[in-house]
């Protein structure tokens, strides 16, 4: 079956890939160049960034540098559609107040006048940044790697960007598929060969890879001999991100960090399912490899940062506060049709700090602190029981622009229902929409109820589900779009995304936060070990229509320890 399904969904992306000689965003070449008359309001985000109109992806290139935080994005100027691409740019103080530039990176030169796509921000020694980005060269895109430095170091805003003349500076050579082979990663400098080292996303028929490059002067690359790493059967990567965590620090480290007491994360983006994965592992200087540890899945069951819609994220390093920022990007789940109706299309989630869990086994996701300089009036409750089939209103706050952390307790774990053993463990997602937030369960499922409409004919509810497995519990986590509007669904995805929460339930409590903002629902469940997002488009639940609420569907009693829930206000300046 699983097997079917693969053949089945390759032959999909074979058949995307085809049409769009091996570009991974489906093109409406239609529609790429129809700017957007009316942009509709309704479901625009009040503090998750995006620009004033018109379609953007990945985030590209983020950076900090002279107290300014950079976000590049891919960006159409032209449309609601992917296409025209360029790298759209805005700057702040505090990643929340964005100011909007002019596109840093757009096609002009022979190297890339057919599409500036994805690449990262590297800061050379002697305070010069650098940008490394993915050039199209013709129309069948042919894919080679560019960069760009800024026009004057002394503009705080690194307004301007040349594209130097000995450009490009990498092109694929015969091994490399030319269409496949993009995203390069920020540069890292590794021990004591006095060699840079960057990783290219592609693949080799269908085994998925990350090319290595080397250079001393950033100019001249050299291919190594073998990938940073390979895995086969996962298809064409996107965006890869490499990085080291420490293992017991609380900071963040920098990309060239070289010590004891690390780990190193690869995530890949992939190109055939729209989902990323990482594994965390060594990497050894001298052998130029990465190798992920033992007992690591290291494939389309891998850990993923987002079980939701979040993809071609990308983490940089803040000196500012030491830590690691990840940054991904949610596209809209409506239709097409839809996102040109509204005039704009994706937006860029809130960026997360990123630690290794204590475990060692996966890493812990928070949206960055500066996220609470937003909260507006706070509710509270605590020690408030929910029986089978209660719910709780959480009223006083505005519940379409929220942030709610909740600690949930129960007493017992006897009544978690039997785990059958013919359930996928890997596909949480269709135990979810099997066993939804109104199929009663024993110890679950609890959580809330966002973007809900006051008589529920709409919400998407965020939830646990535990069960009972042989030797141990397992704890289901679900944010389910499935009845999160009454509008027909015509080309909308509405899944009930899920994934598994690997915690420890001695302490017999479950924890929970989300960021809802109109058309859009974050959840952290455990302190981040499991992270959700899903793009939801209510009719009724908008502005003051929407109400939120803490329910429990299971027979065991669930108590709420607290909840603290804080109305979000907007950004003095959105990107304007
Ligand atoms: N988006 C970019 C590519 C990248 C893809 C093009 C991932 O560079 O592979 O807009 O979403």
């Amino acid at each position: 079956m699983g097997y079917i399904l693969w053949v089945l969904i390759r032959c999909l992306g074979l058949i995307i890939i085809f049409n769009n000689g091996e570009a991974s965003h489906k093109a409406y070449m239609h529609l790429q160049s129809t700017p957007a008359i009316n942009v509709k309001q309704v479901h625009r985000t009040g503090y998750h960034f995006q620009p004033t109109k018109h379609w953007i992806n990945d985030p590209n290139g983020p950076m900090y540098y002279n107290g300014i935080y950079h976000l590049f994005y891919q960006y159409n100027p032209k449309g609601a559609v992917w296409g025209n691409i360029v790298w759209a740019h805005s700057v702040s103080k505090d990643l929340i107040n964005w100011k909007k530039l002019d596109p840093a990176i757009y096609p002009s030169k022979p190297f890339d006048q057919f599409g500036c796509w994805s690449g990262s921000a590297t800061i050379l020694p002697g305070n010069k940044p650098v940008i490394l980005y993915t050039g199209i060269i013709d129309k069948n895109n042919t894919q080679v790697q560019n960069y760009a430095i800024p026009a004057d170091l002394s503009d705080p805003y690194l307004t301007k960007w040349i594209k130097p003349d000995n450009n490009p500076l990498i092109v694929a050579d015969i091994s490399v598929n030319k269409t496949a082979f993009r995203d390069p990663t920020t540069a890292w400098w590794s021990g004591d060969d006095g060699h840079w080292r960057i990783s290219i996303g592609g693949r080799r028929r269908e085994r998925g890879m990350s090319f290595l490059y080397r250079s001393r002067d950033f100019v001249h690359w050299i291919k190594a001999k073998h990938p940073l790493h390979s895995k086969g059967g996962t298809g064409n990567w996107e965006c890869p991100d490499f990085f080291p965590v420490s293992v017991s620090g609380k900071n963040g480290l920098d990309t060239s960090f070289v010590g004891s007491g690390i780990k190193y994360v690869l995530k890949v983006s992939l190109d055939v399912t729209r989902y990323e994965y990482y594994t965390l592992g060594t990497y050894s200087n001298e052998k130029d490899r990465y190798v992920p540890d033992e007992g690591m899945i290291d494939g389309w069951n891998g850990l993923r940062y987002d079980y939701g819609n979040f993809y071609a994220s990308k983490s940089f390093f803040d000196p500012s506060k030491n830590r690691r920022i990840l940054w991904g990007w949610a596209n809209e789940s409506d239709s097409t049709n839809d996102d040109v109706k509204k005039g704009w299309a994706g937006i860029q989630l809130i960026p997360r700090t990123i630690l290794l869990d204590p475990n060692g086994k996966q890493l812990l996701q928070w949206p960055i602190e500066e996220v609470e300089t937003l909260r507006g009036k706070k509710v509270e409750l605590s020690n408030r029981k929910l029986v089978k089939g209660e719910k709780v209103e959480i009223k006083g706050i505005t519940a379409a622009q929220a942030d709610v952390d909740v600690v949930f307790s129960f007493d017992s774990l006897d009544k978690a229902e039997p785990f059958d053993s013919n359930w996928d463990r890997y596909d949480a997602q269709k135990l979810c929409s099997q066993k939804g937030s109104t199929v009663e369960g024993g110890l679950g499922p609890f959580g809330i109820l966002t973007l809900a409409s006051e008589n529920l004919e709409e919400y998407t509810p965020v939830f646990f589900r535990v069960f009972k497995a042989k030797d141990e519990h397992l704890v289901l986590m679900c944010s389910d779009a499935t009845r999160s509007t009454l509008k027909e669904g015509n080309g909308a995805y509405r899944p009930s995304f899920a994934g598994f929460v690997d915690v420890d339930l001695t302490e017999k409590k479950l924890s929970l936060r989300s960021l809802i903002d109109n058309s859009v629902v974050e959840s952290f469940g455990a302190g981040g070990k499991t992270c959700i997002t899903s793009r939801v488009y209510p009719t009724l639940a908008i502005y003051g229509n929407a109400h939120l609420y803490a329910f429990n569907n299971g027979t065991q009693t669930i108590k709420i320890d607290s909840l603290n829930a804080w109305s979000m206000n907007k950004p003095l300046k959105m990107n304007q």
